[in-house]
């Protein structure tokens, strides 16, 4: 019988919760160990995120691997770059930043992946990835080099997302960027699910279990959390 697919499991069958998203840039892998061993125990966790904006200066299987060792959560690359995969991982979010226009993160970094995923058989979720404006320049825009789409604009966010829906993606990812100062919009949230079918994650400035319920009653399947967690105000 076929494995069924992590895509199916996290992202149609799971109850919706929280993915926490780890940068090891930012926090070594004991501090990451001691928070997934907390984090555990937390049935809102989903899963974990490893992703970084930046170039990964250490061993990332190494990095990857502790933590398959320390949980049965699913662990999920999300990478910036060709360059940030781990064959330990479960699957990687094969994503396209769709809101920019930049052929670099439209397809170029993609191009690369393809003789790792190809040589692991890794899961690859296809996912457009879209930016939204946070209220400053986060480093994913800096680092992309795109333009976020105005909060106020959300039928911009939906279409975006239905015309990822129409080419085939899997998965949409809302991106304030990591260390927001305003999360995803609700209304943005609400607009995109209620027009498409594909399932919905968002993430980047959510710091109060209050707007992350919120976000969920919105029509999100799970909400991406990392500096919260990492400054150890939600959740650890
Ligand atoms: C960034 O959406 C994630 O890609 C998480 O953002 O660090 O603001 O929680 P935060």
């Amino acid at each position: 019988m076929r494995q069924e697919k992590l895509y199916d499991r996290l992202f149609k069958k799971e109850e919706s919760g929280v993915i926490i998203l780890f940068d090891p840039d930012r926090s070594s892998i004991e501090e990451t160990l001691r928070k997934i061993d907390k984090l555990n125990n937390n049935n809102m966790v989903k899963a974990y995120f490893i992703g970084s904006s930046f170039q990964i200066a250490f061993n990332l299987d190494e990095y990857v691997k502790r933590i398959k060792e320390n949980t049965d959560r699913p662990v999920i690359m999300f990478p910036s770059s060709h360059s940030q995969l781990s064959r330990y991982a479960d699957a990687v979010l094969y994503m396209s930043l769709i809101s920019g226009r930049n052929p670099h993160l439209l397809i170029g970094e993609q191009l690369r992946m393809v003789p790792f995923i190809v040589e692991t058989g890794i899961e690859a979720i296809s996912t457009g990835y879209i930016l939204i404006d946070g209220g400053k320049i986060t480093s994913v825009e800096f680092m992309s080099n795109t333009k976020p789409i105005p909060r106020d604009k959300a039928e911009l966010v939906a279409y975006h997302a239905k015309a990822a829906e129409l080419f085939g993606f899997k998965l949409i990812y809302l991106e304030a960027g990591s260390g927001a100062i305003y999360h995803v919009p609700f209304d943005a949230i609400k607009r995109t699910t209620e027009f498409l079918s594909i399932p919905v994650i968002a993430g980047g400035g959510f710091v109060s279990l209050r707007d992350i319920e919120k976000a969920i009653k919105s029509g999100a399947k799970h909400i991406v959390v990392g500096t919260a967690v990492e400054k150890n105000k939600l959740f650890v």
